[in-house]
């Protein structure tokens, strides 16, 4: 287990550093392969080691074999692993605290072992705390493979998307497989771990003063990274007539509505479980639930229907505040279906509207980049969209139109005053 952006006593800055976006250092928890080294680059350069990431990877298995998994805690918190929708016994495996076994405290191990009968996209999780510690990102895909004959699993995917090496399952109906991991991150909840170092303090903050039914979500990212770096790790490259195989997962506590422009997948399982193909839903939106599962067929086929034809193509969530970060868009979990004659050298798409450069500075999503980046080259709407009207600037404008009215309203009262006793000294001599 690590934490990600989290406060260190030795440390001024945040450790290790991990971005989600540019400039964009939330908190987090992660469920790391065991590796060797320091967790971070070196003892200059804070940045994570590159195995320390969002999400928690990605772990294949084959149907059938004999699975040992072993939690080690090296966290100050207590934790378990919670085999969601994966075929295991019940006792001391199923990671529930108040069902089926002890908390594994910190410094310890615990054991997890299994022998899955089902193949499916399945998701594990802790089972601690779970409304922090699951949004913390103690949370991942754990695919069963179906079992084939010399079959070799990718066992880890560590940054999720494309899996290098698919089961031989996978290859009879596919050409490639994609992982995607869809997470949100409440600021309020996350940046927590970056108040204290104190692990009494955190429990206190974490578990009872922040409300999860009081929270919402700032951040939202694909495979452990919001827009534009989505457009650096989570492309979904293709050539026409293929099928790519996608996994998904929703790890948010909302509802997500998986849409990909320009075509129109086939759903193949839900939660692990196949679909009849007399069943097969072909749509341009899916929608999945908080850590529900489907497996897609995405078909590059020109018709009309499958595809539209050849592009870069954009794949977002459709719940809108999905596409923000901290509600500024382009942002969240915004990536691209992109076919191969549309990537440039560097692996990214060749795009024909406004220049991606803009978003790649930490000034955008601090909001100091107007809307229209480099479309509005004179300027003509920047100034509103660039000002903030807090700014000190704007405060003592406002003070001063007070004053000033205050000193109208006072010269009013006097002319008003000075004519009344006018009127009377007239209408005195008359009388
Ligand atoms: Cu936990």
């Amino acid at each position: 287990m690590a934490e990600l952006n989290g406060r260190s006593p030795d440390e001024a800055e945040f450790v290790p550093t991990y971005e989600i976006a540019p400039g964009i250092k939330p908190g987090a928890w992660v469920f790391a392969p065991k590796s060797r080294g320091m967790a971070t680059v070196n003892r200059e350069d804070l940045t994570a080691n590159r195995l320390l990431r969002l999400p928690s990877a990605p772990i294949r298995v084959e149907q059938g074999d004999n699975i040992t998994l072993i939690l080690e805690n090296t966290h100050y918190f207590p934790h378990t692993i919670h085999l969601h929708g994966v075929d295991h016994a019940f006792s001391n495996n199923d990671g529930v605290p108040q069902t089926s076994e002890r908390m594994t405290m910190p410094g310890e191990q615990h054991v997890y072992q299994l022998k899955p009968r089902h193949a499916g996209t399945m998701m594990y999780h802790c089972h601690v705390q779970v409304q922090a510690h699951m949004m913390m990102g103690l949370q991942g895909l754990f695919i069963v493979e179906e079992n084939k004959p010399n079959n070799w699993v990718q066992t880890f995917n560590v940054g999720a998307g494309k899996v290098r090496a698919p089961s031989k399952g996978v290859l009879e109906d596919y050409v490639q497989e994609y992982d995607m991991h869809y997470q949100g991150i409440d600021t309020s909840l996350n940046n927590l771990i970056q108040t204290s170092n104190d692990p009494r303090q955190l429990a206190k903050k974490m578990h009872r003063i922040y409300d999860i039914t009081d929270g919402s979500d700032d951040y939202f990212m694909l495979n452990g990274r919001s827009f534009p770096y989505t457009l650096r790790e989570s492309l979904i490259t293709v050539e026409p007539n293929q099928h790519t195989k996608l996994r998904l997962l929703n790890g948010t506590p909302d509802v997500i509505a998986f849409h990909p422009h320009g075509h129109k997948p086939t759903v193949t399982a839900y939660d692990g479980v196949e679909v009849n193909p007399a069943n097969r839903i072909q749509r341009d939106v899916f929608t999945l639930s908080s850590a529900q599962r489907i497996d897609l067929d995405l078909y590059t086929k020109d018709d009309g229907l499958n595809s539209y034809g050849e592009g870069v193509w954009l794949v977002h969530d459709h719940a809108e505040r999905a596409i923000t970060t901290n509600g500024i868009n382009p942002g969240g979990n915004v990536s691209q279906i992109v076919y191969r004659k549309y990537l440039n050298k560097n692996a990214m798409a060749k795009v024909e509207g406004v220049s991606l450069m803009p978003y790649f500075t930490p000034e955008y999503y601090q909001g100091e980049v107007p809307s229209w980046t480099e479309s509005d080259p004179y300027g003509y709407w920047a100034d509103v969209a660039g000002r903030d009207v807090s700014t000190l600037k704007d405060v003592l404008l406002i003070i001063v139109l007070g004053m000033l009215f205050g000193v109208v309203l006072l010269l009013l009262k006097a002319l008003y005053a000075c004519l009344q006793g006018l009127i009377n000294k007239m209408t005195g001599e008359q009388s």
